[in-house]
């Protein structure tokens, strides 16, 4: 009897730590999901950008994708196959976007997407890191002369559909008892066109595609004021499919190189010198100490061709958005924690 209740119990716990043998080696081993696989056969991702927002995503003067977003997409390239051009792009109107990721269409979508609950829930989708932390607001002609957003009242608002922008605008007007008369076309170059026309009163958005459309599409941007209020948050984030985490991994972990970078002092210049640091968060950043890219189920250089290709974050900032580009955009929310702002890297270990 004694026996073999001790028999049981030894059984018991030879299978228990037979499962917790069996999870662990599940955990060491990466599960290579669909999309994972999928793009490392085909040899190239699939971006889904916007169909052209200066600064976030646009073609160059030489018809290169240029834009924060883009760098997104160029990080993850260069994170799976040692080469940042391995992208190619779709762009995507609004409402064309989340259809487009959901029937696989693209395997990433970078193109100035918020992340809402709904979107990550009922549509879906799982968001990587906000790679830009922005706020909706409202440009109106300087002639108006006016001040604030709260005197709106009665004006006509040019919005895009598909957007958070739409429900915003809806909710802050009625939020502060004013009314207001949209004026809702689907394509963002007619929009815009309506706006500069003087079809509307204000043109609303997310701030930075404000100052993106005044500096590369008003005659005279000088002749455009963005009001000061920021009616919402709109963290702008990468997103993928939901089901594999694999990929989902690998966006995530991807931004987070370029923001690790930058807290250490690591650029596109000077990362070859920095792969003799004695620093073990170096080391292991850029694989002189292996095991990240084991974890990832891609090469240990990986966040070294990130740095290398791409940039730490803030050269990605200033180039695209920042003191670089026509924007001039201060880094703001988007500077690193250490200097007040939200970017912040978990540890790569
Ligand atoms: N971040 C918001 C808005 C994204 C969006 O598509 N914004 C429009 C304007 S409201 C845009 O990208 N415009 C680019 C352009 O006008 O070139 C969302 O995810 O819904």
């Amino acid at each position: 009897m004694k026996t073999s209740l001790r028999s049981l119990a030894a059984a018991a716990t030879l299978s228990v730590s037979a499962i917790a043998l069996s999870a662990l080696t599940m955990a060491g081993t990466a599960q290579a999901g669909a999309t994972f696989d999928g793009v490392k056969q085909k040899g190239y991702v699939q971006c889904g950008v916007n169909l052209g927002l200066y600064g976030f995503s646009a073609p160059d003067d030489k018809g290169h994708w240029a834009g924060l977003d883009v760098d997104m997409c160029r990080a993850v390239a260069a994170a799976m196959f040692g080469d940042s051009e391995k992208v190619k792009y779709t762009p995507l109107s609004a409402q064309q976007r989340l259809p487009a990721l959901q029937s696989g269409e693209i395997d990433l979508l970078a193109r100035n997407t918020t992340r809402t609950l709904t979107r990550d829930t009922a549509n879906g989708l799982n968001f990587g890191p906000t790679n830009y932390y922005d706020g909706q607001g409202f440009m109106v002609s300087a002639k108006l002369g006016l001040k604030s957003a709260k005197q709106l009242n009665g004006a006509t608002v040019c919005v895009l559909p598909g957007t958070t922008t739409e429900q915003n605008v809806s909710d802050y007007f009625r939020a502060n008892k004013m009314n207001f008369k949209p004026v809702v076309i689907e394509k963002n170059e007619e929009l815009n066109k309506a706006f500069f026309a003087g079809r509307c009163d204000a043109l609303t958005s997310d701030a930075s595609q404000l100052a993106a459309i005044r500096a590369a599409e008003a005659q005279n941007p000088n002749d455009y004021v963005i009001l000061p209020e920021l009616i919402s948050k709109e963290p702008l984030s990468p997103a993928v499919r939901q089901g594999d985490e694999e990929w989902t991994n690998l966006v995530t972990w991807a931004f987070y190189v370029m923001v690790q970078a930058e807290e250490k002092g690591l650029t596109s210049e000077n990362v070859d010198n920095a792969l003799t640091s004695p620093d073990p968060d170096v080391k292991r950043l850029l694989g002189v100490t292996a095991g990240n890219g084991k974890a990832l189920n891609v090469d240990e250089k990986w966040a070294y061709n990130i740095v290398k290709q791409v940039g730490n974050y803030g050269e990605s900032y200033e180039r695209n958005v920042g003191a670089g580009s026509k924007l001039k955009m201060a880094r703001g929310q988007n500077a690193l924690y250490t200097d007040g702002g939200l970017m912040y890297a978990p540890p790569l270990k």
